[in-house]
């Protein structure tokens, strides 16, 4: 096995590296990644490629977006942790911007996207047994079937993904799986359970993009607050100007600041953000709700050593500044159309692509082969090849979601290597 000797690593040095030194509970695409600029990675041969994953759209500023990092730098050259023990001059002014941007009292913010959820399923509970009445043994949390949130052991305990799943029990009780895109049954639940609230991504992202129907968010919603629940929206992928919007729940406006347009804009009661809260330059999320939710919460009962850290104000701060200077959400609605218009056309040429479906630029294809084949995966080795980085969720299908910074003529680009690379494939 080639060591490293001094000399700068090679790919296969950093590979061998990882795998002897590190748990294998990742199964990357063979390509070691050494620097990023905007849309655009480079190896540590120096190849350049096309990011068509962000990060699984936490990249969305695009890579080391400079606005962003001289927040960061800045900030952790003067301080960077303090705790919660102590107030910070960052934090306050963080909270103020970021509760105003999205419009909710306060927020609660946390590292990562499956501490955010674990804090919104809390924040809920505790809203339900002592704002509501209702009785913890007897009080559920509704979770769509194919839903993904992380992979904390309660979260897991509501995944229906064997791979997340099983062999970590014993398992987190008091949450019910209901079909997603399913709004009777969503109601048949909200009718026969004690729900303390309705935990669902607006679309789902490693379930394979699957875009629900234009008014399942709204009557979710709807439905929720007829029946006494909290409707939680996690949108840590689907948010921040992912789909063409601010955020998903905002339907089909297309501005980058959040409304009150009730006609395209779904408010949840909780809010769950992260991944492209920070520009994917630092572990920034974030859970907001107005105050007759969140002040349940009281001193001592919930937080963490990171959360509200001076940088990740500061950072985040940045790279919202970005999405509404930039016009983020208007360029991946723009883009995205183009994408799927471009990808109907391959699929006419094809018979290796299904379909297309998504929104904004969080897309996916399904390759026309069995869940279990390694087609998708060899597609994304031969893209990989040709200079574009994806990944497969499920078996066939494939991922695109580039950086939202991404120029109509570098879509193009990336069009032609994925339309070059499909016809020219060979199982
Ligand atoms: C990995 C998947 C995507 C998320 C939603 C919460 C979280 C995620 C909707 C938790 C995180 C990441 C995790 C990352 C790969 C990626 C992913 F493949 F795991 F399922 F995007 F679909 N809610 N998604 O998408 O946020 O704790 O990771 O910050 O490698 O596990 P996190």
């Amino acid at each position: 096995m080639s060591e490293a000797v001094g000399t700068k690593m090679n790919s296969e040095q950093a590979m061998a590296l990882e795998n002897k030194h590190g748990a294998h509970n990742y199964h990357p695409l063979p390509v070691v990644l050494d620097r990023g600029e905007g849309v655009f990675m480079w190896d540590l041969e120096g190849k350049k490629y096309y990011d068509f994953l962000s990060a699984y759209s936490a990249v969305n500023q695009g890579h080391c977006h400079p606005r962003i990092v001289n927040a960061m730098s800045a900030q952790a050259g003067k301080l960077c942790l303090t705790s919660r023990a102590f107030y910070n001059s960052a934090l306050g002014p963080y909270e103020k911007y970021v509760t105003e941007y999205f419009g909710f009292d306060k927020v609660l913010p946390m590292n990562s996207g499956a501490e955010a959820v674990e804090t919104a399923l809390k924040i809920c509970r505790k809203w339900a047994y002592e704002k509501q009445g209702m009785k913890a043994e007897d009080t559920v949390i509704l979770v769509a079937d194919q839903n993904f949130h992380g992979r904390t052991t309660t979260i897991i305990s509501f995944s229906t993904d064997p791979d997340s799943r099983d062999n970590f029990g014993p398992y987190t009780p008091g949450f019910v799986v209901v079909p997603y895109d399913d709004l009777n049954a969503l109601e048949t639940a909200l009718k026969t359970y004690n729900v303390a609230g309705f935990l669902v991504e607006p679309i789902q992202g490693e379930a394979g993009v699957k875009t629900p129907d234009a008014n399942y968010i709204p009557q979710a919603a709807a439905l929720c607050r007829k029946h006494g629940a909290l409707f939680i929206a996690d949108e840590i992928q689907t948010g921040i100007a992912r789909t063409g919007s601010l955020l998903a729940v905002c339907g089909n406006c297309n501005c980058e600041r959040h409304c009150e347009r009730q006609e395209t804009y779904t408010r949840p009661d909780i809010l769950i953000l992260g991944k492209a809260l920070s520009g994917g330059c630092y572990p920034v999320s974030a859970v907001l709700a107005d105050d007759d939710i969140m002040m349940v919460i009281k001193p001592g009962e919930h937080g963490s050593t990171f959360g509200g850290n001076p940088i990740a104000g500061e950072v985040a701060i940045a790279a919202l500044d970005v999405v509404k200077d930039e016009k983020l959400a208007q360029n991946a609605r723009h883009l995205g159309n183009i994408f799927r218009a471009e990808m109907q056309k391959l699929i006419q040429e094809t018979d290796l692509i299904q379909l297309v479906r998504g929104k904004g630029l969080l897309n996916a294809i399904v390759i026309n082969d069995t869940p279990d084949s390694s087609t998708a995966w060899d597609i994304c080795i031969a893209l990989k090849d040709n200079g574009l980085l994806a990944k497969p969720t499920h078996g066939n299908i494939i991922r695109f979601a580039p950086p939202l910074v991404m120029t109509e003529e570098q879509l193009m680009e990336c069009v032609s290597i994925i339309r070059e690379t499909i016809l020219s494939f060979r199982k």
